[in-house]
C-alpha cells in the first residue's frame, strides 16, 4: 500500500496542510493500492510565493545553464527507468509497449528543449530596436492522468527553457506516478523553488493556481469543460494561457488505400492507450464505394486485438484508467445504439474473461453520421466510428465538421495525393500513413482543442514576451 502524504515546494518533499485523503486503484485488478493526501489552497500559496521567490535567478540564466539543467532532467528519468515504468504499470495499467514509450518520450522531451533552446534566439533586432524574449514570471500548470509523465515532462521542460518557474498541480488519480517522477526530478538539483508540485483537486488546488494573481500563465492539459473553467479565472488577472483539450480526430481512409497497412495504422490511432488520448482517430471516415470491404477487415483486426492486463502476455489493448471512466464509456456505447449506429464489434460491458478490472470491449460502430454524439463529442475509451463519405471534397467537408481540430489522420497509397488532401484539414497535426512520433513536431489544436502550441520554438514563442529597446538613432 504506497500513502502518498507530501508534495513538493522549495526544492524539498513536505507535508501538506490538507487533511483529504484519494483513494489510489490499480485498473486492471480494482484493487486499492494506495492513497494521496491532498494539499490545499494554502500549500497553493506556499508553492507560488517559492516559485516566485526563485523567479528572478532563473530567470537571469544563460542558455547554457538551461541546456545543463534539461540534461540533468533526462539523465534523471533515464536513471529510474524501470521503476517509472513499473509504477505506470500498477497505477495505470497500459501495455508495456505503452508504459515502455512513455517513460522513453518523458526523457526525450527534456533533450528535444535543451535542442530547441540552443537554437532559439532570445536576442533579437526589429527595425533599430534590440529586442529581448524575456520569461512571463511564474507559470501554473495543470495536468491530467492519461499521460501523465509526459504531460508533468512538457511543462517543466517549457519553464525551465524559458527561464521561468512553476507550481504543477497534477492529477490526483496518477499520484504514486507522479511521486516517483518528483523523486527523478528533485536528483536533477534544480534550484530550489524553480519546481513545485501541489497534489490537489480541480476545485480546490487549481482554481487557487488559476486565481493567484502572482502566476502570470497557466499551461493547462485536459478537458474542454474545465478549460473553460481555467480560462474564466484567467481573464481577471489577464493570465497567459496553452490549453492543450480534447479531439475528435478523423482518419481519413482514402480510396486507393492498401489496406494491408491503412488497416492497422486506422485501429493503432484510435485504441492506442485504450482510446484514452486527446489525438485518438475516433472517427474512421472510408470511401463509400469500399465500405463493406473495410468494415469486414476492420471487425476481423479488432477482433484479434488482445484485451488484458499489461501483466498478460501479448496483450494491445489495457484496462480504463479508472471506474469514472469505464461508466462514461458505457454510457457512449448505449448512446451510439439510441441513435441509430449499429455495432459493428465490441459493445457494453467487459470482454469475456475479464471479470475485474476496468476493461471495455473494443468498440466499433458503423451507420454513423457526424451529427450523432458518439461522431461529436470526445468519449475517450476504445470506441470508434465509421463515417462513409462520397469523394475527397466530402470527406475533407466530414473531417473539418468538428468542434475540435487537434490531430488528423491520412492513409492512402500516394503519398502526394494524402499531403493535398491534409493541407486542407483543420488540425495542429496530420499524420500521413502511420508516420512515426515526431517529437520536434508543434503540438495544439485549432478550435475547442485549445490554444497556442507545446513543443519546441513554437511552446517557447508561448511562455516568452518580446520587450523592445529604442535608442535615439545616431
Ligand atoms: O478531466 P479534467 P477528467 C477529457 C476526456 C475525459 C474527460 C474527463 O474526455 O473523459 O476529459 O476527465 C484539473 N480548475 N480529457 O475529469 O477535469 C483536474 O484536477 C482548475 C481529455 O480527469 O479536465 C486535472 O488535474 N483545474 C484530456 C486536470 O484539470 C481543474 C485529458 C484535468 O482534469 C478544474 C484528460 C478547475 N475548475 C481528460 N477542474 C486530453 N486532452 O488529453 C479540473 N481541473
Amino acid at each position: 500500500m504506497r500513502n502518498i502524504d507530501r508534495i513538493y515546494i522549495d526544492g524539498a518533499f513536505v507535508a501538506p496542510h490538507g487533511t483529504e485523503h484519494f483513494d489510489l486503484f490499480n485498473p486492471a485488478t480494482e484493487a486499492k493500492i494506495g492513497a494521496v493526501r491532498l494539499g490545499d489552497a494554502e500549500d497553493l500559496r506556499m508553492a507560488v510565493a517559492a516559485a516566485k521567490r526563485a523567479f528572478p535567478a532563473m530567470a537571469a540564466t544563460s542558455k547554457t545553464e538551461r541546456i545543463a539543467m534539461l540534461h540533468r532532467l533526462r539523465d534523471a528519468v533515464e536513471a529510474r527507468t524501470a521503476d517509472l515504468v513499473a509504477a505506470m504499470t500498477e497505477e495505470y495499467g497500459a501495455p508495456a509497449y505503452f508504459t515502455n514509450f512513455s517513460v522513453k518520450n518523458t526523457a526525450s522531451i527534456f533533450d528535444v528543449m535543451a535542442a530547441s533552446v540552443e537554437n532559439y534566439a532570445f536576442e533579437r533586432t526589429a527595425g533599430s530596436s534590440a529586442v529581448t524574449m524575456l520569461p512571463l514570471g511564474v507559470v501554473g500548470a495543470i495536468t491530467p492522468w492519461n499521460s501523465n509523465f509526459g504531460f508533468i515532462a512538457t511543462k517543466l521542460a517549457h519553464a525551465i527553457g524559458s527561464g521561468s518557474s512553476i507550481v504543477i498541480k497534477p492529477a490526483e488519480q496518477s499520484a504514486i506516478q507522479t511521486q516517483l517522477l518528483l523523486e527523478c526530478l528533485h536528483d536533477a538539483r534544480l534550484p530550489a523553488g524553480v519546481l513545485n508540485v501541489v497534489n490537489g483537486t480541480g476545485p480546490e488546488v487549481g482554481s487557487a493556481l488559476t486565481t493567484h494573481p502572482d502566476v502570470a500563465l497557466i499551461s493547462f492539459t485536459g478537458s474542454t469543460r474545465a478549460a473553460k473553467l481555467v480560462q474564466r479565472d484567467a481573464i481577471e488577472t489577464m493570465k497567459r494561457l496553452v490549453l492543450e483539450l480534447g479531439g475528435k480526430s478523423p482518419t481519413i481512409i482514402l480510396d486507393d488505400a492498401n489496406l494491408d497497412t491503412a488497416i492497422p495504422a486506422a485501429l493503432m490511432s484510435g485504441f492506442a492507450n485504450s482510446g484514452q488520448a486527446c489525438v485518438s482517430g475516433s472517427r474512421i471516415l472510408v470511401p463509400r464505394s469500399r465500405q463493406v470491404e473495410i468494415s469486414a477487415r476492420l471487425k476481423l483486426e479488432a477482433e484479434r486485438l488482445k484485451v488484458g492486463a499489461a501483466t498478460d502476455h501479448g496483450v494491445h489493448i489495457g484496462p480504463l484508467a479508472n471506474a469514472a471512466q469505464w461508466e462514461r464509456v458505457q454510457h457512449y456505447i448505449r448512446l451510439g445504439q439510441e441513435d441509430g449506429a449499429t455495432l459493428l464489434t465490441g459493445g457494453e460491458g467487459r470482454p469475456e474473461r475479464q471479470g475485474r478490472g476496468w476493461f471495455a470491449k473494443p468498440t466499433i460502430f458503423v451507420d454513423v453520421t457526424n451529427s450523432m454524439r458518439i461522431a461529436r463529442e470526445e468519449i475517450f475509451g476504445p470506441v470508434l466510428c465509421v463515417i462513409a463519405y462520397d469523394n475527397e471534397a466530402d470527406a475533407v467537408s466530414i473531417a473539418n465538421d468538428s468542434d475540435f481540430g487537434l490531430q488528423a489522420y491520412v492513409l492512402s497509397s500516394d503519398e502526394d495525393r494524402a499531403v493535398r488532401v491534409a493541407r486542407q484539414l483543420v488540425a495542429g497535426r496530420v499524420v500521413i500513413n502511420g508516420a512515426p512520433h515526431d517529437p520536434y513536431a508543434p503540438f495544439g489544436g485549432f478550435r475547442q482543442s485549445g490554444l497556442g502550441r507545446e513543443i519546441g520554438a513554437y511552446g517557447l514563442d508561448r511562455f516568452l514576451e518580446p520587450r523592445a529597446i529604442l535608442k535615439p538613432i545616431r
